[in-house]
C-alpha cells in the first residue's frame, strides 16, 4: 500500500510514474514540525531497527547511527565522513520484528536525514525546502516492498548484454594507437575484454562530442574494426558546453536558446575542463532534445554505449566566484595578517569549485517559471542521463545502448546505470563499493558497479586482484583509474594470469549472470539484496554488512581485508560453496548453516549457492559475443526437480524481445543422487 502526501508546492521530478493521489490526513509514524520553509519529519527507533536506502551513500547497509545529505556533488576523496555522493536517493525502509515500512521524499532539493545520529533511538528527515511529495510505502515483506517501490518509480534500464563484459578504462587513453595496446594486451594474453572507456583525453579541448582528429583520424572505421573484434569504445561526455563561439553545440544551443540563465537572462557560465562552459537546462525537454541529438556523429560512428560525467553539476569556478575571491586578496593585501585570515583567505581559493553560491547564480525554465538551482538541483544529473537515453531511442528505437551516468537521481534509473564514482585504491572502498550494491538496488539501479582497483590513489596488486573478485558480479565490471596514478591495466602486474583467471570466472557465468540481472529487472526485483531481505526473521541476517545476496539464489561473500588468508562467513541456511580460482578451476563444497571460517587465498574467491538453485557455468570466451553459451556446466545441490530459465536473447534488441530469448533448463533429482558429491548435482547440459 502506497500513500502520499503532499507539501508545499513540489516541482515535478519525474521520478513516479504510477499516480497516486494524495492523502489529507497526518503523515503515519513520522511527527512533523516546521522551521520557516523547512518541514521536519521525526520519529523513534525501537533498538532492533535497521534501516535500508538511500542508494549511493557512504558507510553501511544499515543506513543507522550517521548524518546524510541529499545534494549532489563531485566528491574525489569522499571519505566514510562524506555526508553527500554524487547522486541523491530518497528512500528509506524502516525495518524492525515490530514495523515494516518505507519512506520516500520526491523532493529535489536538500533534504538531511539524522539517523540515529544526534540521539540513537531518532530518526529526523528535513526538507530544506518544504516543496515535496512524501510516500509511506507499506508492504508484508522487504521484498514487496521494493517491488512496489519499483512499480511506483518504473522499471529499471536494461543494459545490452555485451555491458556485462570486462570494461577497461583510464583516465589518459587519448589516441587509436593507446586503445590498440590496450585491447591487443588483452587479446594477446586471452585476458577476456567487451570494451574500453575513452576518457576526457579523445576529445578536442575537452569539447563534448568532439574528437582528437590526429589522434582518430577515422573513428567509424576504428569502431567497427574494434567491433569485428568483439570490442565496444564508450566514450565520456561531460554536463557542460564550452563558450567557443563556431562551434556547433555551442552555436546550436544559443540559437535554440537551451542554456541555464542568470537572473539577468544572460546564459550562466562556469568554467569545467573545456574552460568556459554553459549548461543545457535538462529540466526543459526541448533542451534535452536538443542535447541528446548531439549525440549522433558518435553514434554514427558506431558508438554504441557512452558515460556521462561532471553532471552533478562540477563546477570549477565560476568569473564571480574568482572575483569574491580576489576581493578578499584585496582586503587583506595591505593589513596586518594573521592565521585566522589567511585561513579565510585559503578557503575562499579552496571553496571555489562546487559552490554553493554558484548553484545559487543559475535558474532554470520549468513551464513558464524561472526556478532557481538549488531547488532542484538534485535532478540535474538525472535530466542528462534522460536526455541522452531519448536521443539513443529516436536514433535507434530497435537497441539497446551502453548508458551510465555519475549523478542520479531517483527516475534516472530508468534510462541508464550509474557508477559509484571517483573511490580510492583503499581497501575501505572495496568494502564501501559492497555495502553500496544492495541498495542502490532497493532504488532502482540495478546496473552499477564501483571503479575497480580505485580510481584515486595507487592500487597494489592483491586490492586490485580482490577488487576484481567482487567486479566479477557486479553487472558494471569496469577498471577505471585517474590520470597519474599507478597503471591499472591487469597486464600491467606480475600477477596478471591470477587476475585473467579472475575475469574468466565473470566470463563463463555471464549468462548465468545476465539472466538473473534481466530476471531482476524484468519482475522490478533486486540483483543485490541485503540478506535481511531473504531472512528478516533471523536477526545473524538481519545484521550482516558484508556478505549480500545476488540473483535469486546466490549470496557473495568477498575478502576486504589485505593480507587475509581467508574470512568467516555466516550461512543461513545450508548451501553450496563454489570457491573459483578460474573459470575451469574451482571446489565444490556443500556446508551447513552456520558461521564458517573459510580458507580464501588472494587467488580465490566463494560464491554461496542456495539448495535447489542452479549455478550454470558456461562454455567461456573472450568477448560476451565468443561466450560458448550452448554447453554449461550445472551445478545444484537438490533435493527436488529444479528449473531454470536462462536469457539466451540477443543481447541487444529492446525489451519485448527478450522473452523470444528465453530457455528453460530442468535438472532431475537423479542428478544429485548419482553425483561424486551427494546431494549435489554436477553436470554438463548442451542446449
Ligand atoms: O574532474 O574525466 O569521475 O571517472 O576519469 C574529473 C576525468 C573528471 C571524473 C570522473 C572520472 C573521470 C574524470 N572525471
Amino acid at each position: 500500500m502506497i500513500r502520499k502526501y503532499t507539501f508545499g508546492t513540489p516541482l515535478p521530478t519525474g521520478a513516479v510514474v504510477q499516480p497516486v493521489p494524495a492523502e489529507s490526513g497526518d503523515v503515519p509514524f513520522f511527527s512533523l514540525s516546521r522551521e520557516e520553509k523547512k518541514i521536519i519529519f521525526t520519529i523513534s527507533m525501537a533498538p532492533d531497527e535497521v534501516l535500508f536506502g538511500l542508494g549511493e551513500s557512504v558507510r553501511g547497509m544499515n543506513k543507522r547511527g550517521f548524518f546524510y545529505r541529499s545534494w549532489n556533488s563531485d566528491v574525489f576523496n569522499h571519505t566514510e565522513s562524506t555526508e553527500s555522493l554524487y547522486g541523491s536517493h530518497n528512500l528509506l525502509v524502516f525495518f524492525s520484528p515490530s514495523r515494516l515500512f518505507g519512506v520516500y521524499l520526491d523532493d529535489p532539493g536538500t533534504v538531511t536525514w539524522d539517523l540515529g545520529y544526534t540521539r540513537s533511538d531518532t530518526a529526523v528527515i528535513t526538507s530544506e525546502n518544504g516543496d515535496l511529495d512524501l510516500y509511506i510505502i507499506e508492504e508484508e515483506s522487504l521484498t514487496a516492498l521494493a517491488r512496489a517501490f519499483r512499480q511506483l518509480t518504473g522499471r529499471s534500464y536494461l543494459p545490452p548484454r555485451w555491458a556485462f563484459g570486462y570494461i577497461q578504462s583510464r583516465w589518459g587513453y587519448a589516441s587509436e594507437a593507446e586503445i590498440r595496446t590496450v585491447t591487443s594486451e588483452h587479446r594477446k594474453r586471452h585476458i577476456p575484454l567487451d570494451g574500453v572507456c575513452m576518457d576526457i583525453d579523445y576529445m578536442v579541448d575537452f569539447r563534448n562530442f568532439t574528437w582528437k582528429p590526429d589522434a582518430f583520424p577515422d573513428l567509424k572505421a576504428f569502431s567497427e574494426a574494434l567491433k569485428k573484434d568483439h570490442l565496444r569504445l564508450i566514450p565520456i561526455i561531460d554536463a557542460g558546453i564550452p563558450v567557443a563561439p563556431g562551434f556547433p553545440p555551442y552555436e546550436s544551443g544559443r540559437e535554440a536558446d537551451v542554456f541555464c540563465k542568470k537572473e539577468d537572462g544572460s546564459d550562466f557560465v562556469a568554467a569545467v575542463w573545456p574552460g568556459r562552459c554553459v549548461f543545457p537546462d535538462f529540466l526543459r525537454e526541448d533542451a534535452r532534445t536538443w542535447f541528446g541529438d548531439q549525440y549522433r556523429p558518435l553514434l554514427e560512428a558506431g558508438i554504441e554505449g557512452f558515460w556521462n560525467d561532471m553532471n552533478e553539476p562540477a563546477l570549477f569556478y565560476s568569473d564571480e566566484g574568482v572575483a569574491d575571491a580576489f576581493s578578499r586578496v584585496e582586503e587583506l593585501r595591505n593589513g596586518e595578517t594573521d592565521y585566522e585570515s589567511m585561513w579565510w583567505l585559503k578557503d575562499a581559493f579552496n571553496g571555489i569549485a562546487n559552490n554553493m553560491d554558484d548553484y545559487r547564480r543559475f535558474y532554470h525554465r520549468i513551464g513558464n517559471t524561472s526556478v532557481r538551482h538549488d531547488r532542484v538541483h538534485n535532478l540535474y544529473g538525472a535530466g542528462m542521463t534522460r536526455a541522452t537515453a531519448e536521443g539513443f531511442r529516436r536514433y535507434d528505437p530497435s537497441k539497446r545502448f551502453l548508458l551510465f551516468s555519475r549523478s542520479s537521481f531517483i527516475g534516472a534509473h530508468r534510462n541508464g546505470g550509474i557508477w559509484q564514482g571517483d573511490n580510492f585504491s583503499w581497501w575501505s572502498h572495496l568494502k564501501m563499493a559492497l555495502q553500496m550494491l544492495p541498495n542502490l538496488n532497493l532504488c532502482g539501479f540495478l546496473y552499477t558497479g564501483c571503479d575497480l582497483g580505485g580510481f584515486g590513489c595507487n592500487v597494489t596488486e592483491d586490492l586490485l586482484e580482490r577488487f576484481l573478485q567482487l567486479g566479477v558480479f557486479t553487472p558494471l565490471m569496469r577498471n577505471h583509474s585517474a590520470l597519474h596514478t599507478r597503471e591499472q591495466e591487469i597486464y600491467r602486474f606480475s600477477s596478471w594470469e591470477m587476475m585473467r583467471d579472475t575475469v574468466t570466472v565473470r566470463y563463463a557465468l555471464l549468462p548465468f549472470l545476465y539472466s538473473e540481472f534481466m530476471k531482476a529487472a524484468l519482475t522490478d526485483g533486486m540483483y543485490f539484496r541485503p540478506l535481511a531481505f531473504d531472512y528478516p526473521d533471523d536477526p545473524r541476517a538481519v545484521r550482516t554488512e558484508d556478505q549480500v545476496m545476488l540473483g535469486e539464489g546466490c549470496m557473495i561473500a568477498p575478502v576486504l581485508e589485505q593480507n587475509a588468508t581467508g574470512r568467516y562467513v555466516y550461512l543461513p541456511e545450508d548451501m553450496l560453496m563454489v570457491r573459483f580460482r578460474s573459470a575451469a578451476d574451482y571446489d565444490v563444497i556443500p556446508m551447513d548453516q552456520g558461521d564458517h571460517r573459510i580458507d580464501i587465498a588472494l587467488n580465490e574467491f566463494p560464491l554461496f549457492v542456495k539448495k535447489n538453485h542452479p549455478l550454470l557455468l558456461c562454455g567461456g570466451g573472450e568477448s560476451s559475443e565468443t561466450l560458448d553459451d550452448r554447453h554449461f556446466t550445472v551445478l545444484c545441490r537438490m533435493d527436488r526437480e529444479v528449473a531454470y530459465d536462462l536469457y539466451r536473447d540477443d543481447g541487444t534488441a529492446p525489451d519485448p524481445d527478450l522473452a523470444r530469448g528465453l530457455t528453460r533448463m530442468t535438472l532431475s533429482p537423479g542428478l544429485a543422487q548419482a553425483s561424486s558429491i551427494p546431494g549435489v548435482a554436477i553436470s554438463d547440459i548442451l542446449l
